[in-house]
């Protein structure tokens, strides 16, 4: 009694702890305790302590050579240095990501501007290897003024293909021919447009205001309302609208900087130890993308990976466990709130229950009334069945491929010639027709030979001997010498004196014919009349 009360509390505590946080809890019903499972994801954490920074190009970054520099506000005195080989005056990448204390600015710099008009271009690649949602703005801290120009990627796919996630210029028409946007300005239909702003780049002073931003906040409360008070009506977008759940996915992001800040004014040749980057930090905030099947993502390894549960695997939980692939994998939904659908992976072999399941294999279903059935449609990748659950004929079975695999069911490949027909057993067996053998029937077994199917030998080596010095012509003929024929080349042409004029053959000498001729005359003579 003590424990069920325990456990209802837990479970309140559990659903007072925001939304999707736990992907189980035992209740309690008449029946005794219960684990109910539930829609889950990560909380949400500061990514920057995870990614990994590369700038480009090389050589890009201050202090090697030593070199000293100006400020903006104040071009006439430049008496600070970079020296990349003393700790106090270097400034290298990671200083984008540290956790600064005392209140003291730690910031990556790159080289002056000093081979202008060459523009002074870099990039900042981070990485994560794991899918991550945004679920706040990136800020990106520049020190010493934001740039002019600049661009902001994103890759879903490790970095192999980009995307530009958000431009920004202090003339968007000048510098992308792009109208200027704010976020403000989207309707909730086009809130995954790419955009180019105006709103950080323009010159307010290098202390005023520091930062560029991508805004989340902003796109989010497009859906759940200015303090973000409705996140329901978030999540149920996130289910609805194509790709908008994809618009905050991402494994990588790239900043392109393109032009620095220049105080507002034109590009001053004379003074160029003034112009160049400096980034003092980096924030995303995300959270690790498990398809809503996991509640924690750890380090592990050097990676983030997803605490898979409802018998998911994987780094995203984006498949089911092996013997747990029943029915085809799905992410858990948003739907219904609040606690969503988890969609279990189920051991293999259990009932399907109600829904119709395709394996994958197709998407649509239909009701057929007189058998009181529901059965998939236009089942793909050659199965067939109310589930899709079998080859088409003329395939086989892949053993070592789960049902929901494309490539589950294989071709039999039987010889036309061969085979009786094109169907084949379980293991890719055909049926063979007399004379034919090996797994497609493309071969004959000893005593056939093979000319579009398989053929009894009429001529051989051991048993069908060509007679009278006739030769076997692969195994389909005796080539007999002139004087011979028959199968085996057993007749004489020239028997008993018969059949003798009906031969035509040149190759009998003339001594023969003459022979044979005389023979002939007499014969006539003799018969009486
Ligand atoms: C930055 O990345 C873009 C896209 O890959 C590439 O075209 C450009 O050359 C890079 N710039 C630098 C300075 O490496
Ligand atoms: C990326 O993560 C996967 C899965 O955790 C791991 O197998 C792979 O080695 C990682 N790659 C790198 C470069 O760390
Ligand atoms: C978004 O849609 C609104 C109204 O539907 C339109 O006024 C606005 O120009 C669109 N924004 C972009 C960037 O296309
Ligand atoms: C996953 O499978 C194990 C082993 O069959 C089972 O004990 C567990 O309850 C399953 N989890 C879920 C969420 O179905
Ligand atoms: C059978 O399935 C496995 C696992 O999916 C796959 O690697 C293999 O290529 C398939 N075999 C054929 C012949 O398609
Ligand atoms: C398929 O046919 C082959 C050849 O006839 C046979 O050896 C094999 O056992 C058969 N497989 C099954 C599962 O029936
Ligand atoms: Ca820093």
């Amino acid at each position: 009694m003590l424990l069920q009360v325990v456990l209802l509390l837990l479970h309140c505590l559990a659903s007072t702890l925001g939304q999707y946080e736990l992907c189980k809890s035992l209740v309690s019903t008449d029946e005794g305790s219960v684990w109910e499972h539930y829609a889950c994801q990560p909380k949400s954490a500061s990514m920057k302590d995870y990614m990994r920074i590369k700038v480009d190009p090389p050589g890009i970054t201050c202090g090697n050579p030593p070199e000293r520099f100006c400020t903006l506000e104040n071009p006439y005195l430049c008496s600070d240095e970079c020296d990349a080989s003393n700790p106090d005056l270097a400034h290298p990448p990671q200083l984008m990501q540290d956790r600064e204390r005392n209140g003291l600015i730690t910031y990556w710099q790159t080289v002056t501007w000093r081979r202008h008009p060459e523009p002074l271009l870099a990039n900042i690649t981070m990485s994560w290897n794991k899918s991550l949602e945004l679920t706040d703005d990136i800020q990106i801290t520049f020190e010493y003024g934001r740039p002019t120009i600049m661009i902001l990627d994103k890759s879903m796919d490790h970095g192999h293909s980009w995307q530009p996630y958000q431009f920004y210029a202090d003339d968007c028409l000048d510098a992308f021919n792009m109208q200027p946007k704010r976020v403000r300005d989207l309707s909730p239909a086009n809130i995954t447009r790419v955009i180019c702003t105006e709103h950080y780049s323009r010159w307010v002073g290098s202390k005023n205001d520091k930062n560029v931003k991508f805004e989340v906040r902003a796109r989010f409360a497009v859906f759940a309302g200015s303090r973000l008070q409705n996140m329901d009506s978030l999540y149920t977008r996130m289910e609805s609208m194509k790709g908008l759940r994809d618009f905050f996915t991402f494994t990588n992001l790239r900043l392109r900087l393109l032009r620095p800040a220049l105080g507002g004014t034109y590009v001053q040749r004379d003074n160029l130890l003034k112009y160049f980057y400096a980034i003092s930090n980096i924030d995303v905030p995300a959270r690790c993308k498990c398809n809503l099947h996991a509640s924690q993502c750890l380090l592990q390894d050097g990676n983030l990976q997803c605490q898979c549960e409802h018998n998911t695997t994987g780094q995203d939980c984006q498949r089911c466990k092996k013997g747990f692939k029943a029915k085809s994998w799905k992410a858990g939904s948003y739907l219904p709130a609040p606690n969503g659908t988890p969609n279990i992976c189920t051991i293999a072999g259990s009932p399907s229950g109600s829904n119709c399941e395709c394996y994958g294999h197709s998407n649509r279903c239909s009701y057929i009334d007189y058998l009181n059935i529901i059965t998939c449609v236009s089942c793909k990748h050659n199965t067939r069945g109310q589930n899709c659950q079998h080859c088409r004929l003329g395939y086989f079975r892949n053993a070592s491929a789960e049902l929901d695999d494309e490539s589950v069911c294989i071709e039999c490949n039987c010889n036309q010639m061969g085979s009786v027909h094109d169907r084949c057993n379980s293991t890719g067996f055909c049926q063979c027709k007399d004379g034919a053998t090996g797994a497609k029937c493309d071969d004959c077994v000893p005593g056939y030979y093979w000319k579009q199917g398989c053929y009894p030998n009429l001529c051989d080596e051991e048993m069908l001997l060509c007679q009278n010095g006739g030769t076997c012509y692969q195994n389909q003929k005796c080539i007999c010498p002139p004087e011979f024929k028959g199968v085996l080349c057993q007749h004489s042409r020239c028997e008993a004196g018969k059949d003798c004029n009906t031969a035509s053959s040149p190759h009998f000498s003339t001594a023969t014919l003459l022979l044979c001729t005389l023979l002939g005359h007499l014969l006539t003579r003799l018969t009486p009349h």
